[in-house]
């Protein structure tokens, strides 16, 4: 009997619309960033990244013949809320999720969540090197790891000459990691850091930590952080009379970094972070609809397509099926390079890049 007909038949006997079983196979694939709140722009990044790539499977006619189903979790950059979304996820029947953005949920959220139910995990923006060091089988990322990032931004600096340092954190999985691994890999490498310490994120003063680190003179001041602290630091170190560069990595690597600080106030700051290898095409398509891409936009992008192929490949919507799919992942042809997940999940060949805001943007310097 085909297809049509069966489901005629079920219509015709319930009396209410019904779809023969192989139709009623869905592929729902979650995302879940920070929608709202101070980290919302690189949450929309996210978000918008997989929306592409699923319009375009969803065009090309779906995943064997049935469209994928996006379902969209706002986990606003908060912990707790983070457990309560990738739930929710779990429980819409995802068979994976792209995301999260903050390395504080990716790393609870993957083990407490995702793990039990069996739910490939895969972050296109989560660096702290935890994630993938738990021995779990379910968490990947597109994105590298920040004992690399920390290194390349030490290396690049002592590279630069710049022998005295001055080093903040905010505290959170991602910015305190992050600064850690520059502070060991700086001083190993001779250079010495004259100020250690750390901030609250979401602090709005931070005068008194910036000018007791004036005082000390350093050649650059590292900061682990986000942009919405970034922004604000760079602003009022400014103010307070700073000239030296401010460093960060990844998480400040967006427009809104120099919308905070302004013009002045960001002109040369560093970051290390992805590098600008996403395919034109994908950029072309993406400005269309979204503006311009941002850090991790082709990285989403990326991680929903690495997804969509590996349920095409499990055949079946089958969370514990698409996850080994997943990660058998070799050499995926992704806008941002060929994908291949080790055992951990990282991509070992994942390379970083270091930037520079010139004329109020962040260029590539290398
Ligand atoms: N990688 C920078 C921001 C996201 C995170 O790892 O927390």
């Amino acid at each position: 009997m085909n297809r049509l007909l069966h489901a005629a038949l079920l219509v015709g006997l319930s009396g209410v619309m019904a779809w023969p079983v192989e139709a009623a196979a869905s592929w729902k694939l979650g995302v879940a960033a920070p929608l709202t709140g101070p980290l919302a722009k690189m949450g929309a990044d996210i978000r918008q990244g997989v929306q592409v790539a699923v319009d375009e499977v969803n065009a090309a006619g779906g995943i064997r013949g049935q469209k994928v189903a996006l379902v969209i979790e706002d986990d606003k950059g908060d912990p707790r809320e983070g457990m309560v979304v990738a739930s929710k996820l779990v429980q819409s029947g995802v068979l994976g999720v792209v995301g999260h953005l903050n390395s504080g949920i990716s790393i609870p959220a993957s083990k407490e969540v995702y793990a039990p139910a069996s739910v490939a995990m895969v972050t296109p923006a989560s660096t702290n090197p935890q994630l993938t060091e738990r021995g779990l089988k379910n968490v990947f990322r597109t994105i590298g790891r920040d004992d690399q990032q920390g290194k390349d931004a030490a290396d690049y600096v002592l590279g630069r000459g710049i022998r005295k340092v001055a080093v903040l954190d905010n505290k959170n999985a991602y910015g305190q990691g992050l600064a850690d691994v520059f502070r060991r890999t700086f001083v190993r490498g001779g250079g010495t850091i004259i100020l250690s310490d750390s901030v609250t994120s979401g602090d709005k003063d931070f005068t008194p930590i910036l000018t007791r680190i004036k005082a000390k003179q350093p050649e650059l001041l590292f900061f682990g952080g986000e942009y919405q602290d970034a922004g604000l630091l760079a602003k009022q170190a400014r103010r307070v009379g700073i000239r030296f560069p401010l460093m960060g990595g990844d998480g400040i690597l967006d427009g809104t970094f120099v919308t905070l600080a302004g013009l002045k106030a960001a002109e040369g700051t560093l970051a290390t972070g992805p590098g600008g290898t996403s395919q034109k095409g994908f950029n072309v398509v993406y400005s269309k609809r979204f503006g311009e891409p941002g850090a991790y936009s082709a990285y989403s992008y990326d991680a929903a397509h690495v997804l969509m192929a590996a349920m095409g490949r499990a055949g079946k919507p089958d969370r514990k099926a698409v996850l080994a799919a997943v990660a058998t992942t070799r050499n995926h042809p992704g806008v941002t390079g060929r994908i291949t997940f080790n055992a951990k999940g990282d991509q070992p060949n994942f390379k970083f890049s270091v930037w520079t805001v010139a004329d109020g943007q962040f260029r590539l310097v290398q």
